[in-house]
C-alpha cells in the first residue's frame, strides 16, 4: 500500500470513498487515499434567487474540492482503481481541470501522470497545478477533441491507465455530488443547472439522482438543464463542432465523449441542453462574484442559462441548484480582464488619500 494522507477522525462523513462506499465500486483492496474531496458547501444566494425569480437558489461549490474543481470526485476513485489494478502511470486529455486532478491523485498514489492538452488554451492556474504536481505535459497544436482521440489511442498501445471520463469510474465518483445535494436538502431539487463540456458531469449527476430515487432516498427526480457555450455547443446543434471557441476554455469541446449520457439525462428528466453566449457567461461570472462566489467562466455558464430561461419555465416556487464546477483562481487572466478601480500611488498616506479622493 502506498503511504500518504488518509481520512482521519471518527466519522467518515466527508471523504466520498468512505461515505458512499456502498454505492461505489470500492472493495477492501481499493486504496483509500484522500486529499479531502467531496463534502462541498451548498450555499443559498438570496439576491440572485430574487433576480432569477426562483423559489430557492443554491450553488454547490465544487470549486472547494482539493484541486479546485469537481473532477476530484471522479479522480479519487479512478486513480485508486488504477492503482488497485497495478497501473504505474495514468494519462488524460484535458482542458485543464482533469489534468490538474489526475496529476494530484497520481502523485498521491506514486504513479506517473501524463497529460495532453490543447496548446495555448488551458487557463494558467490549471497548467500551474499540473506543473507543480509533477505531471509530464504535452501541449498539442489542436483542440481537446484531438487530445482525447490521441490519448485513447495511446492507452490502447501502451501500458498506461486512461483516466478521462470514458473510464467508467470517473462517472461513478462524480455521481456522489448528487447524493450530497439530496442528503443535505432532504430531497432532490426541482431543477439542476450544470455546465456541459465533455458531458461526463451531467451524466454523473443524473445517475446519482436516479440511484437515490430508486433507493427511496429521494422522492423526486430533478429536471436537468445543461448549458454549453454558444461557440462550442454540439449537443444543442445535434452534431459535433469542428472548431469550438469560447472564453470558457474548460468547456471548449466540440465532440463530447458522454454525448448519449447527456441526451438521456435531458430527455428522461424533461430537461433541456441550451447555449449561452460568451457575453452572457461573463455577465453571470461578474454577478456571481458580486455575491462573493468567484468561479471560472465555464461554471458561470449554468447561472447564465438559469437567468436567461427561469422566467419562461415558471420556477417561482422551485428549488434550484447550480453547480459551480471550478474555482475562479484557475483562470486569473479572465479575472484580470474585469474592469476594476485601480490606483497607483507613492507609498504615503497623503498620496493614497488623494488617489481615493479623500484628500
Ligand atoms: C470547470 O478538464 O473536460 O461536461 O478536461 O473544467 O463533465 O466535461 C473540464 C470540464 C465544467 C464540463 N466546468 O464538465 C477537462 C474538462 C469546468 C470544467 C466542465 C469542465 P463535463
Amino acid at each position: 500500500m502506498t503511504s500518504g494522507p488518509t481520512a482521519t477522525g471518527p466519522a467518515p462523513t466527508r471523504f466520498i470513498l468512505d461515505r458512499y462506499r456502498e454505492q461505489l465500486p470500492v472493495s477492501a483492496a481499493t486504496p483509500r487515499l484522500t486529499l479531502g474531496e467531496g463534502g462541498t458547501p451548498l450555499v443559498r444566494l438570496p439576491r440572485l434567487e430574487r433576480e432569477a425569480g426562483v423559489g430557492a437558489l443554491y450553488v454547490k461549490l465544487e470549486s472547494m474540492n482539493p484541486t479546485g474543481s469537481f473532477k476530484d470526485r471522479g479522480m479519487v476513485l479512478t486513480v485508486a482503481k488504477a492503482a488497485e489494478e497495478g497501473a504505474r502511470a495514468v494519462i488524460c486529455a484535458s482542458t485543464g481541470n482533469t489534468s490538474a486532478s489526475a496529476a494530484a491523485y497520481a502523485v498521491l498514489h506514486g504513479l506517473r501522470a501524463y497529460v495532453v492538452v490543447p496548446a495555448g488554451r488551458v487557463a494558467m492556474g490549471k497548467l500551474a497545478q499540473s506543473i507543480v504536481y509533477g505531471a509530464e505535459i504535452v501541449l498539442v497544436d489542436g483542440s481537446f477533441d484531438d487530445a482525447l482521440r490521441i490519448v485513447r489511442e495511446l492507452a490502447d498501445r501502451h501500458s498506461v491507465a486512461l483516466v478521462n471520463s470514458v473510464n467508467p469510474h470517473r462517472i461513478e465518483g462524480q455521481k456522489t455530488a448528487a447524493f450530497e445535494i439530496v442528503d443535505e436538502l432532504g430531497d432532490a431539487p426541482e431543477l439542476l443547472c450544470i455546465p456541459v463540456g465533455n458531458a461526463g458531469n451531467i451524466t454523473a449527476y443524473w445517475r446519482g439522482f436516479v440511484e437515490y430515487y430508486r433507493f427511496e432516498r429521494a422522492a423526486r427526480l430533478p429536471r436537468m438543464w445543461g448549458f454549453q457555450a454558444a461557440g462550442a455547443a454540439p449537443l444543442v446543434a445535434g452534431h459535433p463542432v469542428e472548431h469550438p471557441e469560447t472564453v470558457a476554455t474548460a468547456i471548449r469541446i466540440g465532440n463530447p465523449a458522454s454525448w448519449q449520457g447527456a441526451t438521456e439525462a435531458r430527455d428522461a428528466s424533461g430537461g433541456a441542453i441550451r447555449a449561452v453566449t460568451d457575453a452572457e457567461i461573463l455577465d453571470a461570472y461578474r454577478r456571481l462574484a458580486r455575491e462573493g462566489v468567484f468561479c471560472e467562466p465555464a461554471s458561470a455558464a449554468c447561472v447564465a442559462g438559469l437567468l436567461k430561461h427561469a422566467r419562461e419555465a415558471d420556477l417561482r416556487d422551485a428549488s434550484v441548484v447550480c453547480v459551480i464546477t471550478g474555482s475562479g483562481l484557475k483562470d486569473p487572466d479572465t479575472a484580470l480582464g474585469v474592469e476594476a478601480v485601480r490606483h497607483e500611488t507613492a507609498a504615503r498616506v497623503e498620496a493614497v488619500e488623494q488617489a481615493l479622493g479623500w484628500g
